[in-house]
């Protein structure tokens, strides 16, 4: 059932090997009172190879957008999201994004800056997408907890077992993908759940994609602000609506 949606076809897309070398980087940090890490993590940015670094302010109460721009960073530019979740800081991001290719990037410090171009070369070997994950054999997590850990392993086999789509870690969203792409894609959940839509519809659209072993770091400050049950339910439903109307 709705199983492929119109995409350009292959021969209408870019050749990967030849534009490879043109693309440039946006990254979109998500950020939602996330001051006591963000300033390190944007410290940490190989800023060399990204066009800019978008820091969506998911409407901090504690400075963190003040701290940001105090920085005064080449290439990074604070803006403020439409509405409120994760999801909507994310939406905001992808559509005020220049770049070629769009990472998405927590602010926690638990993202691996190494990871950037591990996934543009992966993209440059002829994918539209390339999902991180920490549970492959060569990979890792300091920063999951058991719950997460049982969380994840459920969503993934149901991301596997209801739409087929061909990940092993369905909730890390350390990910890197084209912005022309993005633009089918069309994100809409505004929670959490943003992060299997994306893979859903990358699947069902017939985009190229793949995955690579990364090692998740401890969050370095802060809180998580993922409520392991309300979002799991919230990512449940997601999935359910996502199967029945196909959208
Ligand atoms: N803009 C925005 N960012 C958010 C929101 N909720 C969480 N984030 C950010 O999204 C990233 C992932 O959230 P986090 O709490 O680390 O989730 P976890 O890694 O699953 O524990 C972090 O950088 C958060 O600050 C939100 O409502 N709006
Ligand atoms: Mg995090």
């Amino acid at each position: 059932m709705h199983d492929k949606i119109a995409v350009p076809a292959a021969h209408e897309r870019p050749a990967p090997a030849t534009e490879a070398r043109l693309l440039t980087i946006s990254l979109v940090i998500p950020a939602r009172n996330e001051v006591g890490s963000l300033p390190a993590v944007l410290r940490e940015l190989p800023l060399d190879i990204l066009h800019e670094v978008l820091v969506v302010d998911g409407h901090s109460t504690d400075g963190t957008a003040e701290a940001v721009r105090a920085l005064n960073l080449p290439k990074v530019r604070v803006i403020t999201q439409h509405g409120r979740g994760f999801g909507m800081g994310i939406q905001t991001g992808i559509r005020q994004a220049q770049g070629d290719l769009i990472t998405i990037y927590d602010a926690d410090g638990s993202y691996n800056p190494a990871g950037i171009a591990q996934m543009r070369q992966a993209i440059e070997a002829g994918n539209d997408f390339v999902f991180c994950s920490r549970y492959r054999p060569e990979s890792g997590s300091e920063d999951d907890t058991f719950i997460r850990l049982l969380g994840n392993t459920i969503f993934t086999f149901l991301l596997r077992w209801m739409f087929g789509v061909q990940l092993s870690d369905a909730l890390y969203y350390y990910c890197m993908g084209r912005k022309s792409a993005y633009e089918f894609v069309d994100p809409r959940a505004a929670d959490f759940a943003l992060c299997i839509e994306v893979p859903i519809k990358v699947h069902r659209m017939g985009f190229r994609y793949t995955e690579i072993p990364m090692r998740e770091r401890p969050r370095s400050a802060g809180e998580s602000k993922v409520n392991a049950l309300w979002d799991g339910i919230r990512i449940l439903k997601t999935m359910i609506k996502l199967k029945l109307t196909g959208l």
